[in-house]
């Protein structure tokens, strides 16, 4: 009896997504719709905010007070993305509490990009211009997906990684057309970000396990060589009218298709990555825990003053 009616609410549940409905936190959902993202949202929360800590590496090192300016309010940005997407998060019925010791135990995943070091100022670019590029093209698909408070925090998220996109491309384009200095600088961080890059959209798509369901449910509206593809057709014209070259002897754009078709990915090193084995990964989970237990002080007080206050209402 009980599967019976579980069994047709979520016939009634798949109507709605089909139709273009949007769920909200208090609508009926099935529980591994629920699972499915508090697993994709919390690691794109945690995303965000590891996020922030290869770039905020540079803020006391940015060449001028224009460019650290300009940094460090694209790293204030990523906080607040982390923030929205956590809020989002917990209207599934997750803790922040939960979310976080998740991040520190290494039980959830964040992108596989952050776990890279910036090693020279042109790395500040290549993530504005690259990570912050491949972010709009995955994020702007999920401006459509059908869970309410998912779909709104990335209308906002997008307008500020679009501002992103543009100052990491400025960066570069000044590099590349700057001293032959500034210009390898810019070449060489453009050939170690590029292939971790077209990692960041996960596995092929005949590998990617999640694709399935969350595709059904209209989470996903694309998929991840889709979107890769789309990552590429973009971005290629704009290395070219740089004058960089992208560190691919494969990549090739066909007229006929207006489109390029590129080498192989190193998915090896993708799965290394994202078992924790990258080059940072350890560092920046450090950094996280070293933080949020620096930040103890601020959430007791900020808990204290909240109990005195409501005593006192
Ligand atoms: N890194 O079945 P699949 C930003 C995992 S931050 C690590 O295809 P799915 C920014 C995946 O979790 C933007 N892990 O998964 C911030 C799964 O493992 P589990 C971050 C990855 O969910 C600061 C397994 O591989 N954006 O812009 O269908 C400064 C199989 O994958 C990765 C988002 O988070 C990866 N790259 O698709 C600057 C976007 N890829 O969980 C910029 C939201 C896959 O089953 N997320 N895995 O153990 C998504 O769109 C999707 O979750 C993904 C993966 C396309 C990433």
């Amino acid at each position: 009896m009980q599967t019976q009616t579980t069994d047709s609410k979520e016939i009634a549940f798949q109507k709605r997504i089909d139709a273009g409905d949007k769920i909200e936190p208090k609508d009926w959902m099935p529980e591994k719709y629920r699972k499915q993202l508090i697993r994709m949202m919390s690691q794109h929360a945690h995303s965000e905010i590891v996020g922030m800590l290869p770039e905020g590496n540079w803020i006391t090192r940015a060449p001028s007070l224009r460019r650290k300016a300009s940094l460090l309010a694209k790293v204030q940005d990523e906080a607040g993305h982390g923030l929205y997407l956590y809020s989002a998060a917990e209207t599934l019925g997750i803790s922040r509490d939960e979310l976080i010791e998740q991040l520190h135990s290494g039980k959830a995943k964040y992108s596989s990009i952050f776990n890279y070091p910036t090693l020279s100022w042109a790395d500040i670019g290549a993530i504005g211009w690259l990570v912050d590029g491949a972010a709009i093209i995955n994020q702007v698909a999920l401006t459509r997906a059908s869970y309410g408070p998912y779909a709104r925090a990335m209308v906002r998220i997008c307008k500020e990684e679009s501002f992103h996109q543009r100052q990491g491309f400025e960066i570069m384009n000044t590099l590349a057309n700057g001293t032959a200095a500034q210009k390898k600088m810019a070449q060489d961080a453009l050939n170690r970000w590029w292939w971790p890059s077209l990692m960041m959209f996960g596995p092929p798509d005949a590998e990617s396990p999640n694709s399935t369901d969350l595709m059904a449910w209209r989470v996903k509206s694309d998929s991840n060589d889709t979107l890769r593809q789309k990552f590429v057709d973009r971005v290629a014209p704009q290395a070219e009218f740089m004058g960089l070259r992208i560190p691919d002897d494969q990549l090739k754009y066909h007229e006929e298709t207006e489109s390029y078709t590129f080498g192989t990915i190193d998915w090896a090193e993708f799965n290394q990555v994202i078992k924790g084995n990258g080059p940072c990964n350890k560092q920046r989970i450090r950094a996280r825990v070293k933080a949020h237990e620096d930040g103890n002080w601020v959430r007791e007080a900020a808990l204290a003053y909240a109990e005195k206050h409501s005593k006192t209402a």
